[in-house]
Protein backbone atom coordinates (compact mmCIF):
# COMPACT_ATOMS: atom_id res chain seq x y z
CA UNK A 1 0.00 0.00 0.00
CA UNK A 2 1.33 3.36 -0.84
CA UNK A 3 0.71 6.43 0.68
CA UNK A 4 1.77 10.14 0.37
CA UNK A 5 4.24 10.61 3.14
CA UNK A 6 3.63 13.79 5.65
CA UNK A 7 6.11 16.10 5.47
CA UNK A 8 7.05 18.14 9.29
CA UNK A 9 5.85 21.25 7.64
CA UNK A 10 2.83 19.86 6.47
CA UNK A 11 2.39 18.78 10.58
CA UNK A 12 3.33 21.85 11.64
CA UNK A 13 0.87 23.81 9.11
CA UNK A 14 -1.84 21.94 10.67
CA UNK A 15 -1.06 22.51 13.93
CA UNK A 16 -1.32 26.27 13.32
CA UNK A 17 -4.27 26.51 11.92
CA UNK A 18 -6.86 28.76 13.83
CA UNK A 19 -8.41 25.81 16.22
CA UNK A 20 -12.38 25.49 15.14
CA UNK A 21 -10.87 25.20 11.39
CA UNK A 22 -8.36 22.28 12.54
CA UNK A 23 -11.07 21.05 14.93
CA UNK A 24 -13.40 21.24 11.96
CA UNK A 25 -11.22 19.05 9.33
CA UNK A 26 -10.90 16.22 12.21
CA UNK A 27 -14.20 15.77 12.84
CA UNK A 28 -14.59 14.89 9.56
CA UNK A 29 -11.75 12.92 8.89
CA UNK A 30 -13.04 11.17 11.90
CA UNK A 31 -16.30 10.31 11.01
CA UNK A 32 -15.33 8.98 7.31
CA UNK A 33 -13.32 6.57 9.47
CA UNK A 34 -14.78 6.16 12.07
CA UNK A 35 -17.95 5.78 14.49
CA UNK A 36 -18.15 9.27 15.97
CA UNK A 37 -19.38 8.38 19.22
CA UNK A 38 -17.82 4.68 19.96
CA UNK A 39 -14.85 4.80 22.38
CA UNK A 40 -12.37 1.88 22.28
CA UNK A 41 -11.97 0.84 26.28
CA UNK A 42 -8.47 -0.55 28.05
CA UNK A 43 -7.78 -1.52 30.87
CA UNK A 44 -4.06 -0.91 32.18
CA UNK A 45 -2.20 -3.33 34.73
CA UNK A 46 1.48 -3.36 35.89
CA UNK A 47 2.47 -7.02 36.06
CA UNK A 48 6.48 -6.02 37.13
CA UNK A 49 6.41 -2.43 38.67
CA UNK A 50 9.76 -0.39 39.24
CA UNK A 51 14.14 -1.15 39.33
CA UNK A 52 13.73 0.22 35.62
CA UNK A 53 17.51 0.56 34.13
CA UNK A 54 16.47 2.98 31.77
CA UNK A 55 16.74 6.67 32.49
CA UNK A 56 13.34 7.86 30.99
CA UNK A 57 13.03 11.39 32.83
CA UNK A 58 8.95 11.41 33.25
CA UNK A 59 8.60 8.10 34.44
CA UNK A 60 8.15 6.88 38.29
CA UNK A 61 9.49 2.97 37.59
CA UNK A 62 12.72 4.48 36.46
CA UNK A 63 15.63 2.87 39.33
CA UNK A 64 17.65 6.44 38.66
CA UNK A 65 14.96 8.72 40.58
CA UNK A 66 13.57 8.31 44.22
CA UNK A 67 9.85 8.60 43.45
CA UNK A 68 9.34 6.07 46.60
CA UNK A 69 7.96 3.20 44.91
CA UNK A 70 8.44 0.06 46.08
CA UNK A 71 9.89 -2.68 43.63
CA UNK A 72 7.40 -5.14 43.12
CA UNK A 73 8.63 -8.90 40.99
CA UNK A 74 6.18 -10.08 38.16
CA UNK A 75 2.72 -10.38 39.46
CA UNK A 76 0.99 -13.91 40.23
CA UNK A 77 -0.81 -15.35 37.18
CA UNK A 78 -3.84 -15.75 39.25
CA UNK A 79 -3.52 -12.18 40.02
CA UNK A 80 -3.50 -11.08 36.37
CA UNK A 81 -6.76 -13.39 36.14
CA UNK A 82 -8.71 -11.58 38.53
CA UNK A 83 -8.07 -8.30 37.01
CA UNK A 84 -8.33 -9.14 34.07
CA UNK A 85 -12.02 -10.80 34.52
CA UNK A 86 -12.50 -7.53 36.93
CA UNK A 87 -12.12 -5.23 34.09
CA UNK A 88 -13.73 -7.12 31.56
CA UNK A 89 -16.91 -7.07 33.65
CA UNK A 90 -16.49 -3.16 33.99
CA UNK A 91 -16.71 -3.49 30.27
CA UNK A 92 -13.01 -3.09 28.96
CA UNK A 93 -12.44 -5.07 25.66
CA UNK A 94 -9.05 -4.94 25.61
CA UNK A 95 -6.71 -5.55 28.50
CA UNK A 96 -3.14 -4.38 28.46
CA UNK A 97 -0.37 -4.98 31.00
CA UNK A 98 2.91 -3.36 31.45
CA UNK A 99 6.20 -4.41 32.74
CA UNK A 100 9.09 -1.66 33.77
CA UNK A 101 11.97 -3.44 31.78
CA UNK A 102 14.11 -2.43 29.00
CA UNK A 103 13.98 -5.54 27.23
CA UNK A 104 12.32 -9.32 28.48
CA UNK A 105 14.65 -11.91 29.00
CA UNK A 106 13.08 -15.81 26.59
CA UNK A 107 12.42 -16.73 30.66
CA UNK A 108 10.67 -13.46 31.33
CA UNK A 109 8.83 -13.40 27.81
CA UNK A 110 7.89 -17.17 28.19
CA UNK A 111 5.73 -16.39 31.98
CA UNK A 112 4.06 -13.11 30.03
CA UNK A 113 3.06 -15.37 27.31
CA UNK A 114 0.92 -17.19 30.51
CA UNK A 115 -0.35 -14.12 31.17
CA UNK A 116 -1.45 -13.08 27.33
CA UNK A 117 -3.42 -16.59 27.10
CA UNK A 118 -4.95 -15.98 30.57
CA UNK A 119 -6.39 -12.13 29.25
CA UNK A 120 -7.15 -14.09 26.17
CA UNK A 121 -9.65 -16.60 28.10
CA UNK A 122 -11.50 -13.73 28.93
CA UNK A 123 -12.12 -12.77 25.65
CA UNK A 124 -10.72 -9.72 25.92
CA UNK A 125 -7.84 -8.50 23.00
CA UNK A 126 -4.66 -8.44 24.80
CA UNK A 127 -1.73 -5.81 24.81
CA UNK A 128 1.66 -6.01 26.38
CA UNK A 129 4.50 -3.16 26.87
CA UNK A 130 7.83 -4.87 28.10
CA UNK A 131 10.32 -2.88 26.46
CA UNK A 132 12.59 -3.60 23.32
CA UNK A 133 11.81 -7.14 21.59
CA UNK A 134 14.13 -9.40 19.10
CA UNK A 135 12.43 -10.31 16.44
CA UNK A 136 11.84 -14.76 17.51
CA UNK A 137 10.01 -12.83 20.86
CA UNK A 138 7.57 -10.83 18.80
CA UNK A 139 6.86 -14.11 16.99
CA UNK A 140 6.64 -16.28 20.31
CA UNK A 141 3.84 -13.31 21.45
CA UNK A 142 2.41 -13.80 18.28
CA UNK A 143 1.88 -17.36 18.29
CA UNK A 144 1.09 -16.79 21.26
CA UNK A 145 -2.27 -14.62 20.23
CA UNK A 146 -1.10 -11.61 21.64
CA UNK A 147 -2.90 -8.60 19.83
CA UNK A 148 -1.13 -5.56 20.36
CA UNK A 149 2.76 -4.39 21.45
CA UNK A 150 2.39 -1.36 22.80
CA UNK A 151 6.08 0.62 22.62
CA UNK A 152 5.80 4.22 22.21
CA UNK A 153 8.21 6.59 20.57
CA UNK A 154 7.77 9.32 22.96
CA UNK A 155 8.77 12.57 21.50
CA UNK A 156 10.58 13.87 18.34
CA UNK A 157 13.76 12.77 17.24
CA UNK A 158 15.08 16.20 17.98
CA UNK A 159 13.86 16.53 21.63
CA UNK A 160 14.42 12.65 22.49
CA UNK A 161 18.04 13.30 24.12
CA UNK A 162 16.75 15.19 26.59
CA UNK A 163 13.95 12.76 27.63
CA UNK A 164 15.63 9.81 28.00
CA UNK A 165 19.40 8.93 26.96
CA UNK A 166 19.47 4.95 27.67
CA UNK A 167 18.27 3.98 24.62
CA UNK A 168 17.55 6.20 20.98
CA UNK A 169 14.24 6.93 19.61
CA UNK A 170 16.21 4.46 16.57
CA UNK A 171 15.88 1.70 18.82
CA UNK A 172 12.38 1.84 19.59
CA UNK A 173 11.40 2.22 16.13
CA UNK A 174 13.32 -1.45 15.70
CA UNK A 175 11.24 -2.74 17.86
CA UNK A 176 8.33 -1.12 16.36
CA UNK A 177 9.44 -3.22 12.99
CA UNK A 178 9.87 -6.49 14.52
CA UNK A 179 6.21 -5.81 16.33
CA UNK A 180 4.62 -5.45 13.11
CA UNK A 181 6.61 -8.19 10.60
CA UNK A 182 5.38 -10.74 13.26
CA UNK A 183 1.73 -9.68 12.32
CA UNK A 184 0.94 -8.31 15.50
CA UNK A 185 -1.15 -4.56 15.51
CA UNK A 186 0.65 -2.00 17.13
CA UNK A 187 -0.11 0.51 19.63
CA UNK A 188 2.86 3.90 19.68
CA UNK A 189 2.60 7.32 20.87
CA UNK A 190 3.93 9.26 23.07
CA UNK A 191 3.71 11.83 26.31
CA UNK A 192 3.07 15.54 25.52
CA UNK A 193 3.94 18.36 27.85
CA UNK A 194 7.67 17.56 28.53
CA UNK A 195 8.96 20.72 27.62
CA UNK A 196 8.73 20.52 23.83
CA UNK A 197 7.83 22.96 21.14
CA UNK A 198 5.00 22.54 18.84
CA UNK A 199 7.99 21.90 15.75
CA UNK A 200 8.60 18.83 18.14
CA UNK A 201 4.78 18.02 18.37
CA UNK A 202 4.39 17.88 14.57
CA UNK A 203 8.27 16.17 14.17
CA UNK A 204 6.60 13.35 16.79
CA UNK A 205 3.22 12.82 15.07
CA UNK A 206 5.42 13.15 11.65
CA UNK A 207 7.30 10.06 12.41
CA UNK A 208 4.46 8.08 13.65
CA UNK A 209 2.76 8.59 10.61
CA UNK A 210 5.69 7.98 8.08
CA UNK A 211 6.28 5.05 9.90
CA UNK A 212 5.88 2.27 7.11
CA UNK A 213 2.30 1.61 8.63
CA UNK A 214 1.30 3.77 11.00
CA UNK A 215 0.44 2.02 14.56
CA UNK A 216 -3.02 0.85 14.90
CA UNK A 217 -3.67 2.26 17.81
CA UNK A 218 -1.66 6.05 19.39
CA UNK A 219 -1.78 7.05 23.21
CA UNK A 220 -1.48 10.69 23.74
CA UNK A 221 -0.51 11.02 27.05
CA UNK A 222 -0.40 13.87 28.97
CA UNK A 223 2.62 14.35 31.14
CA UNK A 224 1.49 12.94 35.12
CA UNK A 225 4.63 14.67 36.83
CA UNK A 226 6.17 12.37 39.23
CA UNK A 227 7.64 14.12 42.23
CA UNK A 228 11.29 12.72 42.22
CA UNK A 229 11.51 12.60 38.85
CA UNK A 230 13.36 15.13 36.73
CA UNK A 231 9.81 15.86 35.48
CA UNK A 232 8.47 16.94 38.64
CA UNK A 233 8.51 20.66 37.80
CA UNK A 234 7.48 21.15 34.05
CA UNK A 235 5.47 24.06 33.25
CA UNK A 236 1.83 22.32 32.12
CA UNK A 237 1.13 22.14 28.90
CA UNK A 238 -2.19 24.52 27.87
CA UNK A 239 -5.14 22.08 26.94
CA UNK A 240 -6.39 23.93 24.45
CA UNK A 241 -2.64 22.59 22.96
CA UNK A 242 -3.01 19.06 23.72
CA UNK A 243 -6.73 19.20 22.21
CA UNK A 244 -4.73 20.22 19.22
CA UNK A 245 -2.33 17.55 19.18
CA UNK A 246 -5.23 15.23 19.09
CA UNK A 247 -6.50 16.37 16.18
CA UNK A 248 -3.69 16.91 14.06
CA UNK A 249 -3.07 13.03 14.92
CA UNK A 250 -6.66 12.49 13.81
CA UNK A 251 -5.75 13.90 10.30
CA UNK A 252 -2.52 12.40 9.91
CA UNK A 253 -3.20 8.96 11.16
CA UNK A 254 -7.38 9.10 9.65
CA UNK A 255 -7.75 4.76 10.43
CA UNK A 256 -5.81 5.12 13.98
CA UNK A 257 -7.49 4.62 17.16
CA UNK A 258 -6.22 7.91 19.19
CA UNK A 259 -5.75 7.15 22.61
CA UNK A 260 -6.64 9.76 25.33
CA UNK A 261 -4.38 8.27 27.68
CA UNK A 262 -2.34 9.45 30.74
CA UNK A 263 -3.59 12.41 32.29
CA UNK A 264 -7.02 12.31 32.25
CA UNK A 265 -7.43 12.74 35.89
CA UNK A 266 -6.12 16.38 35.19
CA UNK A 267 -8.25 17.45 32.62
CA UNK A 268 -12.04 18.53 32.95
CA UNK A 269 -15.13 17.05 31.37
CA UNK A 270 -14.86 19.77 29.14
CA UNK A 271 -11.29 19.05 27.83
CA UNK A 272 -12.10 15.58 27.55
CA UNK A 273 -14.92 16.30 25.34
CA UNK A 274 -12.96 18.48 22.98
CA UNK A 275 -10.61 15.41 22.53
CA UNK A 276 -13.29 13.14 21.61
CA UNK A 277 -14.48 15.63 19.24
CA UNK A 278 -10.66 16.05 18.09
CA UNK A 279 -10.59 12.34 16.77
CA UNK A 280 -9.96 10.72 20.44
CA UNK A 281 -11.49 7.30 20.43
CA UNK A 282 -10.19 5.19 22.97
CA UNK A 283 -9.41 5.85 26.85
CA UNK A 284 -8.08 3.91 29.72
CA UNK A 285 -10.34 2.80 32.03
CA UNK A 286 -9.98 1.68 35.40
CA UNK A 287 -8.59 3.37 39.13
CA UNK A 288 -5.08 3.01 38.15
CA UNK A 289 -2.77 3.60 34.94
CA UNK A 290 0.97 1.68 35.67
CA UNK A 291 1.93 3.30 39.12
CA UNK A 292 -0.32 6.54 38.74
CA UNK A 293 -4.20 7.20 39.53
CA UNK A 294 -6.47 7.21 36.79
CA UNK A 295 -9.78 9.43 35.97
CA UNK A 296 -12.71 8.17 38.16
CA UNK A 297 -14.61 5.38 36.70
CA UNK A 298 -18.19 6.22 37.92
CA UNK A 299 -17.33 10.08 36.59
CA UNK A 300 -15.92 8.00 33.38
CA UNK A 301 -19.44 6.33 33.03
CA UNK A 302 -21.44 9.26 33.72
CA UNK A 303 -18.84 11.13 31.35
CA UNK A 304 -19.50 8.65 28.47
CA UNK A 305 -23.67 8.64 29.47
CA UNK A 306 -23.47 12.53 29.09
CA UNK A 307 -21.99 13.02 25.69
CA UNK A 308 -23.45 10.27 24.32
CA UNK A 309 -20.45 8.03 23.90
CA UNK A 310 -20.24 3.88 23.75
CA UNK A 311 -17.97 1.36 24.59
CA UNK A 312 -16.74 0.15 21.18
CA UNK A 313 -16.63 -3.69 20.97
CA UNK A 314 -13.54 -4.75 18.49
CA UNK A 315 -14.08 -7.60 15.76
CA UNK A 316 -12.88 -10.89 17.27
CA UNK A 317 -13.35 -9.59 20.82
CA UNK A 318 -15.82 -12.47 22.46
CA UNK A 319 -17.42 -10.08 24.98
CA UNK A 320 -21.07 -11.49 24.30
CA UNK A 321 -20.00 -14.86 25.68
CA UNK A 322 -18.88 -16.44 28.55
CA UNK A 323 -15.34 -16.81 29.01
CA UNK A 324 -13.49 -19.94 28.60
CA UNK A 325 -12.14 -19.28 32.47
CA UNK A 326 -13.85 -18.59 35.83
CA UNK A 327 -11.75 -15.92 37.75
CA UNK A 328 -10.03 -18.02 40.82
CA UNK A 329 -10.44 -15.96 44.35
CA UNK A 330 -6.72 -15.14 45.25
CA UNK A 331 -6.33 -13.87 49.13
CA UNK A 332 -5.26 -9.57 48.13
N1 LIG B 1 9.02 -0.18 30.02
C1 LIG B 1 8.19 -0.24 28.90
C2 LIG B 1 8.45 0.88 27.92
O1 LIG B 1 9.02 1.88 28.29
O2 LIG B 1 8.04 0.72 26.78
C3 LIG B 1 6.70 -0.25 29.23
C4 LIG B 1 6.15 0.64 30.31
S1 LIG B 1 6.30 2.40 30.07
C5 LIG B 1 5.73 2.96 31.63
C6 LIG B 1 5.02 2.80 28.89
C7 LIG B 1 4.79 4.24 28.52
O3 LIG B 1 4.10 4.90 29.54
C8 LIG B 1 5.99 5.12 28.25
O4 LIG B 1 6.55 4.91 27.00
C9 LIG B 1 5.38 6.50 28.38
O5 LIG B 1 4.93 6.96 27.11
C10 LIG B 1 4.20 6.29 29.32
N2 LIG B 1 4.44 6.97 30.60
C11 LIG B 1 5.29 6.57 31.57
N3 LIG B 1 5.31 7.46 32.58
C12 LIG B 1 4.46 8.45 32.25
C13 LIG B 1 4.08 9.67 32.87
N4 LIG B 1 4.59 10.04 34.05
N5 LIG B 1 3.19 10.46 32.24
C14 LIG B 1 2.68 10.09 31.05
N6 LIG B 1 3.01 8.96 30.40
C15 LIG B 1 3.90 8.15 30.98
C1 LIG C 1 0.74 4.49 27.28
O1 LIG C 1 0.97 5.20 26.28
N1 LIG C 1 0.36 4.95 28.45
C2 LIG C 1 0.23 3.90 29.41
C3 LIG C 1 0.50 2.63 28.56
N2 LIG C 1 0.87 3.18 27.31
C4 LIG C 1 1.39 1.58 29.03
C5 LIG C 1 1.08 4.09 30.62
C6 LIG C 1 0.81 5.42 31.29
C7 LIG C 1 1.64 5.48 32.52
C8 LIG C 1 1.29 6.69 33.33
C9 LIG C 1 2.12 6.84 34.53
C10 LIG C 1 2.05 5.72 35.52
O2 LIG C 1 0.98 5.11 35.76
O3 LIG C 1 3.10 5.44 36.11
FE1 LIG D 1 11.48 1.88 32.25
FE2 LIG D 1 9.43 2.10 30.55
FE3 LIG D 1 9.64 3.72 32.71
FE4 LIG D 1 11.34 4.04 30.71
S1 LIG D 1 9.11 4.31 30.61
S2 LIG D 1 11.87 3.98 32.90
S3 LIG D 1 11.61 1.94 30.01
S4 LIG D 1 9.30 1.52 32.72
Amino acid sequence: MSRPAWSKQEALDLFEKPFNDLLFQAQQVHREHHDPNAVQVSTLLSIKTGACPEDCSYCSQSARYDTGLERERLLPLDEVRTAAHRAREKGASRFCMGAAWRNPTDRQLENVIDMVRVVKETGMEACVTLGMLKPAQAQRLKEAGLDYYNHNIDTSAEFYDQVITTRSIEDRIETLDHVRDAGINVCSGGILGMGESREDRASFLNTLANLKQPPESVPLNMLVRIPGTPMADVPALDPIEFIRTVAVARIMMPDSHVRLSAGREGMSEAIQAWCFFAGANSIFYGEKLLTADNADAAEDEAMFAKLGLTPLVPEGCRLDEPADSEPRSVSA
